[in-house]
């Protein structure tokens, strides 16, 4: 089967919606970092609508800040790619064109700095997930020990980090007189444009106070809440959308057919009309952004833990277990008390709209993708509710269940014995944490509270915290995860 790339559109089937508009007329507006699939299939799709209506300076120049594999997959199609947005047996087909440049950062740092630099660089966008911020998740600040820290203040001028490379081509942009890109981070973090200003100026002002200065007070850093199901592109979706294509893309893109995108509208330099795409423009996120982290993501991480140990692959199996649909409904319930949602918007709708995303059974969400980097997504998933309900007396059964769900996911063994694939940035301490086992699940609860970056300094001592977590790790480690699940929602 023939290659997609754009000299081959013409063979697409005629069903498969394509750009439509002269590619090579269209000249970057956006540098994007973090090539992954959510972009992808959010914001990449968002833009592409704006330029299908007619747009031309807002193409997207992207950028991988570590591995070169979707650059060797897109570059050979020209930045073309497919995403097949999936509802029951429904998959609609669009070939994206809005990739106008791909870099992979550390192949060659310089090129994408001069990138960033370049004065028709308007907005500087982001999705490198939690990780990727270089912060201390339970505190917000930046994590000044990381290596990828301290390679960027010794050899500032090629950076490895994403608060790095912000750094570098501001400080070049203020340099030369040309005004500051729109720095807009689309990751799950807690006011996740205010988090990168802090993180960015922080990191300069070890550079240069002046500079730190300058990008917290000339920058503009828009928050952000993104919201669509986007999971990693399987070899089967490869076949599937090959054959639905009529041509051979190596790396199509796959997500529900959902998609929100809340923006606080703050761009100096101008950006790309993307109410087009049905993005809406607010002048206060974070209502929108705790509802979401909150709700979705916090049952999504509940969910992969419990989920995984109780056996269940996918995010659709697990909500389709009757124990567990049950326990996201007495999840939510614990957490809705503690949102001020924005206008309109109403909770418990909210949560049964999030219900039936989750049982979208075309998406094949694996619990283990989302159970990925839990230290990084705890605090703002799980630990900001349960600080509020502790404040307030409320309770806090499936969420502290979430909670020791992590801490038995994170020793490493399954139910039944096989070992789990543990992948997080703080391994090192979570594995010493669990080094001597389920044996004594109280011990081993508080080995693991212990650890300041996820749950501060607060929680550990919290005389009903501490003791509940402990309690419903002894239980998921006595009875498993089905049964305690069974018994939170009793
Ligand atoms: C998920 C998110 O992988 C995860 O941690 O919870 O990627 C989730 O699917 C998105 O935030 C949905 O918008």
């Amino acid at each position: 089967m023939m290659r997609l790339s754009g000299a081959k559109l013409t063979h697409l089937r005629p069903h498969v919606l394509r750009p439509g508009y002269d590619r090579a007329a269209v000249t970057p507006g956006i540098v994007h970092l973090g090539l992954g699939a959510f972009h992808r299939a959010h914001q990449a799709v968002m833009t592409e609508a704006v330029l299908r209506a007619g747009a031309r300076d807002w193409g997207i120049v992207a950028a991988s800040l570590r591995s070169p594999a979707t650059r060797n997959a897109l570059c050979p199609q020209g930045g073309l790619y497919a995403f097949a947005e999936r509802e029951g047996a429904a998959e609609r087909l669009q070939v994206i064109g809005a990739l106008r440049g791909l870099h992979v950062a550390p192949e060659d740092p310089e090129a994408l700095l001069a990138a960033m630099a370049a004065p028709a660089t308007r907005i500087v966008s982001l999705t490198v997930t939690e990780k990727g911020y270089c912060h201390d998740p339970a505190s917000g600040a930046l994590d000044e020990a990381h290596p990828d820290i301290r390679h960027d203040l010794a050899l500032p001028v090629a950076p490895r980090s994403a608060p790095g490379f912000l750094v570098e081509a501001l400080r070049r942009r203020r340099a030369a007189g040309t005004p500051p890109f729109t720095v807009l981070s689309c990751d799950n973090l807690p006011a996740n444009g205010a988090t990168t200003r802090r993180l960015t100026a922080r990191l300069a002002a070890l550079r240069d106070p002046d500079l730190g200065a300058w990008i917290a007070g000339e920058v503009a850093f828009p928050c952000t809440m993104v919201d669509r199901i986007v999971p990693a592109t399987t070899d089967e979706d490869r076949a599937r959308i090959a054959a639905a294509l009529g041509l051979q893309d190596a790396w199509p893109v796959v997500g529900e057919r959902f998609s929100q995108w809340v923006i606080e509208d703050h761009f100096p330099t101008g950006r790309p009309d993307w109410a087009i795409a049905g993005a809406e423009f607010a002048a206060d996120v974070a209502p929108f952004e705790l509802a979401k982290l909150r709700m979705l993501n916090g049952a999504h991480s509940a969910l992969a833990y419990l989920g995984y140990l109780a056996g269940h692959g996918t995010v659709a199996d697990a909500a389709a277990d009757p124990a567990f649909s049950a326990f996201l409904d007495a999840f939510w319930a614990e957490v809705m008390p503690h949102l001020a949602p924005p206008p309109g918007l109403d909770l418990h709708d909210y949560a049964a709209r999030l219900l039936s995303r989750f049982r979208n059974q075309a998406l094949r969400h694996q619990t283990s993708q989302i159970a990925m980097d839990g230290s990084q997504k705890l605090p703002q998933r799980l630990l900001g509710t349960i600080r509020a309900a502790l404040e307030q007396g409320r309770p806090i059964d499936c969420l502290v269940l979430g909670v020791a769900g992590w801490m038995r996911y994170t020793v490493g063994v399954d139910e039944g014995g096989a070992p789990i694939h543990l992948r997080d940035p703080l391994i090192t301490e979570l594995s010493q944490a669990c080094a001597p086992g389920l044996a004594d699940p109280a011990a081993l609860a508080d080995r693991l509270l212990a650890i300041p970056a996820i749950f501060g300094e607060d929680l550990p001592r919290h005389p009903v915290f501490r003791p509940a977590v402990q309690a419903a790790l002894a239980r998921l480690v006595a009875q498993g995860a089905r049964a305690s699940v069974l018994e939170a929602v009793r």
